[in-house]
């Protein structure tokens, strides 16, 4: 069976890391089924025959692939039968780079305190010196005052608000990569954080509650909150 490394919290069924996400939806999306090893920040070690040190990290058979692009092009190319990711989509690469460098970042200053609370003791000790260090300020000072700039955040989320007013998923009528590119950010979210970010008639919500139902709801029935 495939087996995929895959970032957890203190309570080992908190699976919160949107990378991973990405490709567990992609797996789902597919028909495949997994073993999802849990791993912790501090388990190098553990994925260092992956030769880096990033999760995910998917075992398939005799074949390592890490970096969940690659991951999803290896599912594609590998599995050509089942339901396509659709990744020859034109909008995908935009909307993981859109992700990266501007949905990503803009969640973790409202949320970087809820990761470290949720994670093992072992792993504070390194989420706060590496996160700190990155940010040049305490996860406290980090977050501090994330009401009065949730609204920063809504208006970066518009064009994403707006696409699913007209269309049902980011791949069009139906799901594909571009969708679980977007959806791994708010899942994390979800899964380490009661603070609500949206609000329940934008049309990101209700496409996150599709999203969330899914594959037998694979999303909506993990260890998470309900916001
Ligand atoms: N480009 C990679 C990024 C993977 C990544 O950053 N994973 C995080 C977890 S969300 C990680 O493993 N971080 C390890 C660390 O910070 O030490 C991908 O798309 O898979």
């Amino acid at each position: 069976m495939i087996k995929l490394y895959d970032l957890a919290g203190a309570d080992e069924n908190r699976r919160f890391s949107p990378y991973c996400w990405r490709i567990r939806m992609s797996l789902a999306h597919k028909g495949l089924e997994v073993d999802c090893v849990p791993w912790r920040f501090t388990e190098k070690e553990k994925i260092a025959f992956s030769g880096q040190e990033r999760v995910p990290v998917l075992v398939d058979g005799d074949k390592t692939v890490s970096d969940s692009w690659n991951i999803a092009k290896y599912l594609e190319t590998q599995y050509p039968d089942s339901p396509s990711l659709k990744l020859e989509n034109g909008e995908v690469l935009f909307l993981k780079f859109w992700t990266e460098t501007v949905l990503h970042p803009g969640l973790i200053k409202l949320l970087l305190l809820d990761v470290h609370n949720s994670l093992t003791e072992k792993d504070k000790i390194y989420f706060r010196e590496s996160r700190e260090k990155l940010f040049g300020k305490t996860l406290e000072e980090v977050v501090n005052g994330r009401e009065e700039r949730l609204p920063n955040l809504q208006k970066l989320l518009t064009p994403l608000s707006l696409t699913l007013k007209q269309q049902e998923f980011l791949a069009g009528e139906s799901p594909g990569f571009s969708d679980y590119i977007v959806f791994g950010a708010f899942q994390w979210a979800r899964c380490i954080s009661d603070f609500s970010l949206l609000q329940a008639d934008d049309s990101i919500y209700e496409w996150r509650e599709k999203m969330l139902g899914l594959h037998d709801g694979l999303a909506g029935n993990a260890v998470g909150y309900s916001v």
